[in-house]
Protein backbone atom coordinates (compact mmCIF):
# COMPACT_ATOMS: atom_id res chain seq x y z
CA UNK A 1 0.00 0.00 0.00
CA UNK A 2 2.72 2.39 1.24
CA UNK A 3 4.72 1.41 -2.00
CA UNK A 4 1.70 2.10 -4.59
CA UNK A 5 1.69 5.65 -2.86
CA UNK A 6 4.70 6.56 -3.19
CA UNK A 7 4.54 5.13 -6.97
CA UNK A 8 1.55 7.19 -7.88
CA UNK A 9 3.20 10.39 -5.79
CA UNK A 10 6.34 9.76 -7.68
CA UNK A 11 4.17 9.72 -11.18
CA UNK A 12 2.02 13.06 -9.76
CA UNK A 13 5.94 14.72 -9.41
CA UNK A 14 7.10 13.65 -13.34
CA UNK A 15 4.10 14.83 -14.43
CA UNK A 16 4.68 17.95 -12.82
CA UNK A 17 8.32 18.82 -13.72
CA UNK A 18 7.24 17.81 -17.63
CA UNK A 19 4.45 20.26 -17.28
CA UNK A 20 6.49 22.87 -15.33
CA UNK A 21 9.45 22.08 -18.31
CA UNK A 22 6.99 23.27 -20.55
CA UNK A 23 7.80 26.16 -23.34
CA UNK A 24 6.10 29.39 -22.63
CA UNK A 25 2.73 29.29 -24.89
CA UNK A 26 2.86 31.13 -28.35
CA UNK A 27 0.85 34.49 -27.53
CA UNK A 28 -1.24 36.33 -29.92
CA UNK A 29 -0.26 36.29 -33.70
CA UNK A 30 2.85 34.21 -34.61
CA UNK A 31 4.57 34.36 -37.68
CA UNK A 32 5.05 31.56 -40.38
CA UNK A 33 7.89 29.94 -41.54
CA UNK A 34 7.90 32.15 -44.53
CA UNK A 35 7.58 35.14 -42.46
CA UNK A 36 10.22 34.23 -40.22
CA UNK A 37 12.52 33.77 -42.92
CA UNK A 38 11.98 37.32 -44.26
CA UNK A 39 12.21 39.07 -41.02
CA UNK A 40 16.15 37.41 -40.94
CA UNK A 41 16.42 39.31 -44.01
CA UNK A 42 16.13 42.57 -42.78
CA UNK A 43 17.78 44.91 -45.47
CA UNK A 44 17.26 43.74 -49.25
CA UNK A 45 16.74 46.40 -52.47
CA UNK A 46 14.13 47.59 -54.65
CA UNK A 47 15.34 47.49 -58.24
CA UNK A 48 12.89 50.36 -60.31
CA UNK A 49 14.29 49.77 -64.18
CA UNK A 50 12.08 50.30 -67.24
CA UNK A 51 11.13 52.90 -69.95
CA UNK A 52 10.37 55.26 -67.39
CA UNK A 53 14.78 54.81 -67.16
CA UNK A 54 14.92 56.35 -70.40
CA UNK A 55 12.14 58.46 -70.73
CA UNK A 56 12.61 60.66 -67.28
CA UNK A 57 9.46 59.89 -65.92
CA UNK A 58 8.31 58.57 -62.88
CA UNK A 59 4.71 57.06 -63.91
CA UNK A 60 5.41 56.18 -67.82
CA UNK A 61 1.28 56.18 -69.69
CA UNK A 62 1.64 53.18 -71.58
CA UNK A 63 2.66 54.55 -74.77
CA UNK A 64 5.80 54.36 -74.96
CA UNK A 65 7.75 52.73 -77.54
CA UNK A 66 9.38 49.54 -76.79
CA UNK A 67 12.28 50.99 -78.80
CA UNK A 68 12.95 53.60 -76.15
CA UNK A 69 14.22 50.27 -73.71
CA UNK A 70 18.09 50.31 -74.55
CA UNK A 71 20.49 50.17 -71.78
CA UNK A 72 23.83 50.72 -73.00
CA UNK A 73 25.88 48.50 -71.15
CA UNK A 74 23.25 46.25 -69.10
CA UNK A 75 25.48 44.61 -66.14
CA UNK A 76 23.13 42.39 -63.70
CA UNK A 77 26.21 41.08 -62.10
CA UNK A 78 27.07 44.78 -61.50
CA UNK A 79 23.63 45.18 -60.18
CA UNK A 80 23.87 42.33 -58.08
CA UNK A 81 27.13 42.93 -56.87
CA UNK A 82 26.05 46.41 -55.44
CA UNK A 83 23.39 44.82 -53.51
CA UNK A 84 25.15 41.59 -52.02
CA UNK A 85 28.45 43.73 -51.58
CA UNK A 86 26.44 45.96 -48.80
CA UNK A 87 25.02 43.14 -47.05
CA UNK A 88 22.09 43.93 -48.65
CA UNK A 89 19.54 40.13 -49.11
CA UNK A 90 17.62 40.39 -51.69
CA UNK A 91 16.65 42.06 -55.08
CA UNK A 92 12.99 42.86 -55.83
CA UNK A 93 12.56 43.92 -59.77
CA UNK A 94 9.65 46.08 -61.28
CA UNK A 95 9.28 43.37 -63.90
CA UNK A 96 6.37 45.79 -64.90
CA UNK A 97 5.67 48.69 -63.60
CA UNK A 98 2.32 51.22 -64.19
CA UNK A 99 2.78 51.91 -67.99
CA UNK A 100 2.63 47.96 -68.86
CA UNK A 101 6.79 47.59 -70.03
CA UNK A 102 7.23 44.26 -69.66
CA UNK A 103 11.01 43.48 -68.74
CA UNK A 104 11.07 39.55 -69.83
CA UNK A 105 9.22 38.31 -73.33
CA UNK A 106 6.14 37.61 -71.76
CA UNK A 107 4.04 35.36 -74.37
CA UNK A 108 0.76 37.68 -73.44
CA UNK A 109 1.62 41.06 -74.74
CA UNK A 110 4.12 42.63 -77.51
CA UNK A 111 4.45 45.33 -75.12
CA UNK A 112 7.84 43.76 -73.84
CA UNK A 113 11.98 43.60 -74.14
CA UNK A 114 11.37 41.48 -77.27
CA UNK A 115 10.73 44.22 -79.36
CA UNK A 116 13.00 46.91 -77.58
CA UNK A 117 16.72 47.81 -79.84
CA UNK A 118 18.80 46.47 -76.49
CA UNK A 119 20.06 42.52 -77.76
CA UNK A 120 18.13 42.60 -81.02
CA UNK A 121 14.78 41.76 -78.75
CA UNK A 122 16.50 38.82 -77.56
CA UNK A 123 17.34 40.01 -73.84
CA UNK A 124 15.31 39.21 -70.74
CA UNK A 125 16.08 41.41 -67.90
CA UNK A 126 14.02 39.07 -65.47
CA UNK A 127 16.23 36.11 -66.30
CA UNK A 128 19.45 37.82 -66.13
CA UNK A 129 18.66 39.36 -62.35
CA UNK A 130 17.07 36.29 -61.39
CA UNK A 131 20.30 34.38 -62.56
CA UNK A 132 22.63 36.64 -61.27
CA UNK A 133 21.16 36.49 -57.89
CA UNK A 134 20.68 32.73 -57.40
CA UNK A 135 24.77 33.00 -58.33
CA UNK A 136 25.59 35.36 -55.49
CA UNK A 137 23.31 33.88 -52.82
CA UNK A 138 20.54 37.16 -53.36
CA UNK A 139 16.76 36.24 -52.81
CA UNK A 140 14.74 37.47 -55.97
CA UNK A 141 10.89 39.06 -55.53
CA UNK A 142 9.01 40.57 -58.47
CA UNK A 143 7.08 43.43 -58.51
CA UNK A 144 4.03 42.97 -61.34
CA UNK A 145 2.20 46.49 -61.01
CA UNK A 146 -1.73 45.69 -61.28
CA UNK A 147 -2.47 48.91 -63.06
CA UNK A 148 -1.44 48.72 -66.14
CA UNK A 149 -1.59 52.11 -68.47
CA UNK A 150 -1.03 50.12 -71.64
CA UNK A 151 -3.16 47.61 -71.74
CA UNK A 152 -6.41 47.86 -73.64
CA UNK A 153 -8.12 45.32 -71.52
CA UNK A 154 -7.35 47.07 -68.42
CA UNK A 155 -10.51 47.89 -66.17
CA UNK A 156 -12.24 45.12 -68.32
CA UNK A 157 -12.52 41.56 -66.60
CA UNK A 158 -10.20 39.86 -69.04
CA UNK A 159 -7.34 42.01 -67.82
CA UNK A 160 -7.68 39.93 -64.22
CA UNK A 161 -6.94 37.11 -66.64
CA UNK A 162 -4.12 38.81 -68.35
CA UNK A 163 -2.35 40.09 -65.48
CA UNK A 164 -2.47 36.27 -63.69
CA UNK A 165 -0.92 35.04 -67.00
CA UNK A 166 1.75 37.21 -66.36
CA UNK A 167 2.23 36.61 -62.95
CA UNK A 168 2.24 32.68 -63.57
CA UNK A 169 4.83 33.69 -66.22
CA UNK A 170 6.92 35.17 -63.78
CA UNK A 171 6.61 32.71 -60.59
CA UNK A 172 7.55 29.35 -63.26
CA UNK A 173 9.97 30.73 -64.98
CA UNK A 174 12.52 32.00 -62.76
CA UNK A 175 13.08 30.04 -60.05
CA UNK A 176 12.61 30.46 -56.72
CA UNK A 177 10.34 33.86 -55.82
CA UNK A 178 11.23 35.12 -52.38
CA UNK A 179 8.63 37.80 -52.66
CA UNK A 180 5.78 39.02 -54.79
CA UNK A 181 5.24 42.66 -54.54
CA UNK A 182 1.66 44.41 -55.35
CA UNK A 183 1.16 47.39 -55.80
CA UNK A 184 -1.40 49.66 -54.30
CA UNK A 185 -1.20 52.77 -57.01
CA UNK A 186 -4.64 52.17 -59.69
CA UNK A 187 -6.44 53.65 -62.43
CA UNK A 188 -6.52 57.01 -63.69
CA UNK A 189 -5.17 58.66 -66.97
CA UNK A 190 -3.75 56.23 -69.54
CA UNK A 191 -2.76 54.84 -73.17
CA UNK A 192 -4.97 51.90 -72.91
CA UNK A 193 -4.37 50.60 -76.27
CA UNK A 194 -4.53 54.03 -77.67
CA UNK A 195 -8.28 54.98 -76.16
CA UNK A 196 -5.72 57.65 -73.93
CA UNK A 197 -8.60 58.01 -71.51
CA UNK A 198 -9.08 57.72 -67.77
CA UNK A 199 -10.17 54.10 -66.46
CA UNK A 200 -11.58 54.02 -62.87
CA UNK A 201 -11.50 50.61 -60.99
CA UNK A 202 -13.26 49.75 -57.77
CA UNK A 203 -9.84 48.71 -56.14
CA UNK A 204 -11.89 46.64 -52.85
CA UNK A 205 -13.30 43.88 -55.45
CA UNK A 206 -11.96 44.21 -59.68
CA UNK A 207 -8.54 42.25 -59.12
CA UNK A 208 -10.46 39.78 -56.45
CA UNK A 209 -7.28 39.65 -54.87
CA UNK A 210 -8.16 35.99 -53.21
CA UNK A 211 -7.84 34.07 -55.88
CA UNK A 212 -4.65 35.85 -57.23
CA UNK A 213 -3.24 35.08 -53.35
CA UNK A 214 -3.95 31.53 -54.03
CA UNK A 215 -2.29 31.58 -57.53
CA UNK A 216 0.94 32.51 -56.06
CA UNK A 217 0.39 30.22 -53.16
CA UNK A 218 0.56 27.49 -55.39
CA UNK A 219 3.17 28.51 -57.61
CA UNK A 220 5.64 30.04 -54.98
CA UNK A 221 4.70 28.49 -51.41
CA UNK A 222 7.94 30.15 -49.86
CA UNK A 223 6.86 33.70 -50.92
CA UNK A 224 6.02 36.20 -49.36
CA UNK A 225 3.18 38.20 -50.42
CA UNK A 226 3.52 42.19 -50.09
CA UNK A 227 0.25 44.99 -50.39
CA UNK A 228 -1.34 47.42 -48.01
CA UNK A 229 -2.74 44.78 -46.32
CA UNK A 230 -0.05 41.66 -46.18
CA UNK A 231 -1.25 38.84 -46.12
CA UNK A 232 2.34 38.37 -45.45
CA UNK A 233 4.05 41.78 -45.28
CA UNK A 234 2.25 45.23 -44.66
CA UNK A 235 3.45 48.46 -46.47
CA UNK A 236 4.61 50.45 -43.76
CA UNK A 237 2.44 53.73 -44.87
CA UNK A 238 4.77 55.83 -46.19
CA UNK A 239 7.45 56.03 -48.78
CA UNK A 240 10.08 58.02 -46.11
CA UNK A 241 11.54 55.44 -44.88
CA UNK A 242 10.45 54.60 -41.49
CA UNK A 243 8.30 52.42 -39.34
CA UNK A 244 6.85 53.66 -35.73
CA UNK A 245 8.86 53.64 -32.79
CA UNK A 246 6.10 51.51 -31.27
CA UNK A 247 5.92 48.68 -34.19
CA UNK A 248 3.74 45.39 -34.02
CA UNK A 249 4.06 42.91 -36.52
CA UNK A 250 -0.03 41.70 -35.56
CA UNK A 251 -2.02 44.01 -37.41
CA UNK A 252 -5.95 44.30 -37.96
CA UNK A 253 -5.70 46.33 -41.54
CA UNK A 254 -8.30 49.06 -41.19
CA UNK A 255 -9.78 51.27 -44.74
CA UNK A 256 -10.01 54.72 -44.83
CA UNK A 257 -12.71 56.50 -42.42
CA UNK A 258 -13.74 52.92 -41.61
CA UNK A 259 -13.86 51.62 -44.88
CA UNK A 260 -13.21 47.76 -45.36
CA UNK A 261 -9.70 47.86 -46.07
CA UNK A 262 -7.90 46.31 -49.26
CA UNK A 263 -4.93 46.98 -51.62
CA UNK A 264 -4.84 50.63 -52.37
CA UNK A 265 -7.17 51.75 -49.24
CA UNK A 266 -5.34 51.51 -45.98
CA UNK A 267 -5.24 53.86 -43.17
CA UNK A 268 -1.67 54.61 -43.31
CA UNK A 269 -0.73 55.10 -39.83
CA UNK A 270 -1.94 52.34 -39.18
CA UNK A 271 0.90 51.12 -41.14
CA UNK A 272 3.78 52.79 -39.44
CA UNK A 273 2.17 50.93 -35.90
CA UNK A 274 0.80 47.94 -36.40
CA UNK A 275 -2.18 47.37 -34.26
CA UNK A 276 -1.73 46.35 -30.96
CA UNK A 277 -3.61 42.96 -30.39
CA UNK A 278 -3.76 42.55 -34.33
CA UNK A 279 -5.50 40.06 -35.66
CA UNK A 280 -2.70 38.21 -37.57
CA UNK A 281 1.12 38.33 -38.02
CA UNK A 282 2.20 40.99 -40.77
CA UNK A 283 5.01 42.50 -40.59
CA UNK A 284 5.90 46.19 -42.34
CA UNK A 285 8.55 46.97 -44.66
CA UNK A 286 9.66 50.27 -45.16
CA UNK A 287 9.95 50.94 -48.36
CA UNK A 288 12.32 53.88 -49.97
CA UNK A 289 14.56 55.17 -52.54
CA UNK A 290 18.41 55.88 -52.30
CA UNK A 291 17.05 59.16 -54.49
CA UNK A 292 14.24 61.54 -54.54
CA UNK A 293 12.33 59.19 -57.15
CA UNK A 294 11.70 55.91 -57.85
CA UNK A 295 13.24 55.42 -61.53
CA UNK A 296 16.65 56.74 -62.45
CA UNK A 297 17.07 60.80 -63.66
CA UNK A 298 20.32 62.26 -64.12
CA UNK A 299 19.25 65.44 -62.98
CA UNK A 300 18.96 63.17 -59.35
CA UNK A 301 22.92 62.77 -59.49
CA UNK A 302 23.73 64.96 -56.54
CA UNK A 303 20.13 64.32 -55.12
CA UNK A 304 21.66 60.68 -53.47
CA UNK A 305 20.55 59.89 -49.69
CA UNK A 306 24.23 60.83 -47.48
CA UNK A 307 25.38 58.75 -44.47
CA UNK A 308 23.17 60.58 -41.92
CA UNK A 309 19.61 59.44 -43.98
CA UNK A 310 20.60 55.82 -44.52
CA UNK A 311 21.73 55.51 -40.85
CA UNK A 312 18.55 57.51 -39.94
CA UNK A 313 15.87 55.02 -42.01
CA UNK A 314 18.06 51.93 -40.97
CA UNK A 315 17.19 52.79 -36.80
CA UNK A 316 13.54 53.63 -37.98
CA UNK A 317 13.18 50.45 -40.13
CA UNK A 318 15.18 47.20 -38.86
CA UNK A 319 15.63 49.00 -35.55
CA UNK A 320 11.92 49.46 -35.01
CA UNK A 321 11.45 45.62 -35.98
CA UNK A 322 10.71 46.34 -39.64
CA UNK A 323 12.31 45.60 -42.91
CA UNK A 324 14.03 47.66 -45.37
CA UNK A 325 13.64 47.60 -48.80
CA UNK A 326 15.92 50.42 -50.33
CA UNK A 327 15.38 51.41 -54.01
CA UNK A 328 18.49 51.40 -56.27
CA UNK A 329 17.46 52.35 -59.54
CA UNK A 330 19.61 51.14 -62.25
CA UNK A 331 20.95 53.72 -64.76
CA UNK A 332 20.34 54.14 -68.40
CA UNK A 333 23.47 52.08 -68.99
CA UNK A 334 22.30 49.18 -67.16
CA UNK A 335 24.16 49.24 -63.48
CA UNK A 336 23.90 50.81 -60.58
CA UNK A 337 24.80 54.44 -60.86
CA UNK A 338 28.76 55.48 -59.50
CA UNK A 339 27.00 58.11 -57.27
CA UNK A 340 24.96 55.60 -55.31
CA UNK A 341 27.53 52.93 -55.12
CA UNK A 342 29.53 55.52 -53.44
CA UNK A 343 26.66 56.33 -50.92
CA UNK A 344 26.29 52.49 -50.14
CA UNK A 345 30.15 52.29 -49.53
CA UNK A 346 29.91 54.97 -46.71
CA UNK A 347 27.17 52.95 -45.29
CA UNK A 348 28.51 49.84 -45.04
CA UNK A 349 31.54 51.24 -43.40
CA UNK A 350 29.59 52.53 -40.60
CA UNK A 351 27.52 49.35 -40.22
CA UNK A 352 30.92 47.42 -40.01
CA UNK A 353 32.23 50.02 -37.85
CA UNK A 354 29.45 50.16 -35.63
CA UNK A 355 27.80 47.08 -35.19
CA UNK A 356 30.96 44.40 -35.44
CA UNK A 357 32.17 44.45 -32.01
CA UNK A 358 29.11 43.42 -29.34
CA UNK A 359 30.18 45.30 -26.24
CA UNK A 360 28.13 42.30 -24.54
CA UNK A 361 30.50 39.43 -25.16
CA UNK A 362 32.29 37.61 -21.88
CA UNK A 363 29.63 39.89 -19.34
CA UNK A 364 28.09 38.35 -16.78
CA UNK A 365 24.10 38.05 -16.93
CA UNK A 366 21.60 37.70 -13.90
CA UNK A 367 17.92 38.14 -14.43
CA UNK A 368 14.86 38.92 -11.86
CA UNK A 369 13.36 35.77 -12.54
CA UNK A 370 14.23 32.45 -14.33
CA UNK A 371 11.22 30.43 -16.04
CA UNK A 372 11.25 27.39 -13.28
CA UNK A 373 14.76 28.20 -12.56
CA UNK A 374 15.36 26.12 -15.76
CA UNK A 375 19.20 26.29 -17.41
CA UNK A 376 17.46 26.07 -20.80
CA UNK A 377 15.69 29.76 -20.23
CA UNK A 378 18.14 31.17 -18.36
CA UNK A 379 19.64 34.88 -18.94
CA UNK A 380 22.73 33.48 -20.01
CA UNK A 381 20.52 32.28 -22.96
CA UNK A 382 20.52 35.93 -24.50
CA UNK A 383 24.15 35.94 -25.42
CA UNK A 384 24.42 32.55 -26.26
CA UNK A 385 24.51 33.57 -30.08
CA UNK A 386 21.89 30.83 -30.74
CA UNK A 387 18.92 32.17 -32.43
CA UNK A 388 16.74 29.19 -31.31
CA UNK A 389 17.37 29.90 -27.37
CA UNK A 390 16.03 32.59 -25.12
CA UNK A 391 15.91 33.32 -22.13
CA UNK A 392 11.79 33.46 -20.14
CA UNK A 393 10.21 33.58 -17.15
CA UNK A 394 7.14 32.04 -15.09
CA UNK A 395 3.61 32.29 -17.43
CA UNK A 396 2.32 35.84 -14.70
CA UNK A 397 5.11 37.76 -14.82
CA UNK A 398 4.82 40.73 -17.25
CA UNK A 399 7.40 42.45 -15.73
CA UNK A 400 11.26 41.43 -15.50
CA UNK A 401 14.92 42.62 -15.87
CA UNK A 402 18.08 41.27 -16.85
CA UNK A 403 21.40 42.74 -15.42
CA UNK A 404 24.72 42.92 -17.55
CA UNK A 405 28.24 43.13 -15.31
CA UNK A 406 30.27 43.91 -17.83
CA UNK A 407 35.03 43.39 -17.41
CA UNK A 408 35.07 47.06 -17.25
CA UNK A 409 33.74 50.71 -17.68
CA UNK A 410 32.90 50.79 -20.99
CA UNK A 411 31.81 53.33 -23.03
CA UNK A 412 28.39 52.57 -25.02
CA UNK A 413 25.65 53.94 -26.77
CA UNK A 414 23.06 51.58 -28.22
CA UNK A 415 21.41 48.47 -27.06
CA UNK A 416 19.71 45.74 -29.94
CA UNK A 417 16.90 43.79 -27.98
CA UNK A 418 15.12 40.61 -30.12
CA UNK A 419 12.30 39.11 -28.76
CA UNK A 420 11.56 35.53 -29.41
CA UNK A 421 9.15 36.16 -32.00
CA UNK A 422 8.01 32.56 -33.00
CA UNK A 423 6.01 32.85 -29.66
CA UNK A 424 4.53 36.27 -30.78
CA UNK A 425 5.54 39.85 -30.27
CA UNK A 426 4.80 40.75 -26.18
CA UNK A 427 6.75 43.70 -24.68
CA UNK A 428 4.85 46.90 -24.94
CA UNK A 429 7.16 49.11 -22.70
CA UNK A 430 11.06 48.97 -20.85
CA UNK A 431 13.79 50.82 -20.09
CA UNK A 432 17.68 50.85 -20.06
CA UNK A 433 19.44 51.81 -16.95
CA UNK A 434 22.62 52.25 -16.06
CA UNK A 435 24.78 52.17 -12.56
CA UNK A 436 27.01 54.75 -11.93
CA UNK A 437 28.32 55.28 -8.16
CA UNK A 438 25.66 53.18 -6.77
CA UNK A 439 23.15 54.48 -8.58
CA UNK A 440 20.93 53.42 -11.42
CA UNK A 441 20.40 56.07 -14.02
CA UNK A 442 17.53 55.92 -16.53
CA UNK A 443 19.13 56.37 -20.32
CA UNK A 444 16.13 54.96 -22.96
CA UNK A 445 12.72 54.25 -22.49
CA UNK A 446 11.19 52.27 -24.97
CA UNK A 447 7.96 50.67 -26.13
CA UNK A 448 7.51 47.60 -28.43
CA UNK A 449 10.49 45.18 -29.36
CA UNK A 450 9.47 42.41 -31.32
CA UNK A 451 12.26 41.08 -34.65
CA UNK A 452 14.70 43.88 -33.50
CA UNK A 453 15.17 47.06 -31.05
CA UNK A 454 17.90 49.21 -31.53
CA UNK A 455 18.13 51.59 -29.07
CA UNK A 456 20.08 54.58 -29.41
CA UNK A 457 20.96 56.92 -26.75
CA UNK A 458 23.63 59.28 -25.70
CA UNK A 459 27.37 57.83 -25.15
CA UNK A 460 27.60 56.61 -21.20
CA UNK A 461 30.01 55.17 -19.39
CA UNK A 462 29.81 51.70 -17.13
CA UNK A 463 30.34 48.66 -16.21
CA UNK A 464 26.67 47.56 -15.04
CA UNK A 465 23.56 47.97 -17.49
CA UNK A 466 20.18 46.80 -16.93
CA UNK A 467 16.97 46.42 -19.30
CA UNK A 468 13.50 46.32 -17.72
CA UNK A 469 10.14 45.46 -19.58
CA UNK A 470 7.46 46.78 -17.75
CA UNK A 471 3.64 45.60 -18.33
CA UNK A 472 4.29 43.07 -20.79
CA UNK A 473 1.43 41.59 -23.07
CA UNK A 474 2.51 37.93 -21.72
CA UNK A 475 5.13 36.86 -20.00
CA UNK A 476 8.40 38.28 -21.75
CA UNK A 477 10.68 36.12 -23.93
CA UNK A 478 13.65 37.64 -25.25
CA UNK A 479 15.76 35.46 -27.47
CA UNK A 480 19.28 37.84 -27.41
CA UNK A 481 20.67 41.45 -26.24
CA UNK A 482 23.73 43.13 -27.73
CA UNK A 483 25.30 46.17 -26.68
CA UNK A 484 27.27 48.55 -29.23
CA UNK A 485 29.31 51.99 -29.52
CA UNK A 486 28.01 53.27 -32.71
CA UNK A 487 29.26 56.12 -34.78
C1 LIG B 1 4.13 53.22 -55.69
C2 LIG B 1 4.31 53.44 -57.19
O1 LIG B 1 3.30 54.27 -57.69
C3 LIG B 1 5.68 54.05 -57.36
O2 LIG B 1 5.96 54.39 -58.68
C4 LIG B 1 6.71 53.04 -56.83
O3 LIG B 1 6.71 51.88 -57.65
C5 LIG B 1 6.38 52.68 -55.38
C6 LIG B 1 7.29 51.63 -54.82
O4 LIG B 1 5.06 52.24 -55.25
O5 LIG B 1 2.85 52.89 -55.36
Amino acid sequence: MKSLLSFILIICGLALEAQNNLPPKPFGAVPTERQLKWHEMERYCFLHFTVNTFTDLEWGLGGEKESVFNPTNFDADQIVTTIAKHGFKGAILTCKHHDGFCLWPSKFTEHSVKNSTWKNGKGDVVKEISEACKRLGIKFGVYLSPWDRNSAMYGKPEYITYYRNQLRELLTNYGEISEVWLDGANGGQGYYGGANEKREIDRNTYYDWPNTWKIIRALQPNACIFSDIGPDIRWCGNESGFANDSCWAPYTARGHKGAKAGIGNVDEKQGETGTLNGEAWIPAEVDVSIRPGWFYHQKEDSRVRVLNSLKDIYFKSVGNGASWNLNLPPDRTGQINANDVLALDKFQDYLSNSFSINLLQGAKVTASETREKLGQYAPSRVLDNDNNSYWAVNDDTKTASLTFQLKAPTQFNCMEIKEFIRLGQRITSFTIEIETSGKWEQVFKGSTVGHKKLAKFNDVTASKVRVNFKNALASPVIESVKLYKVL
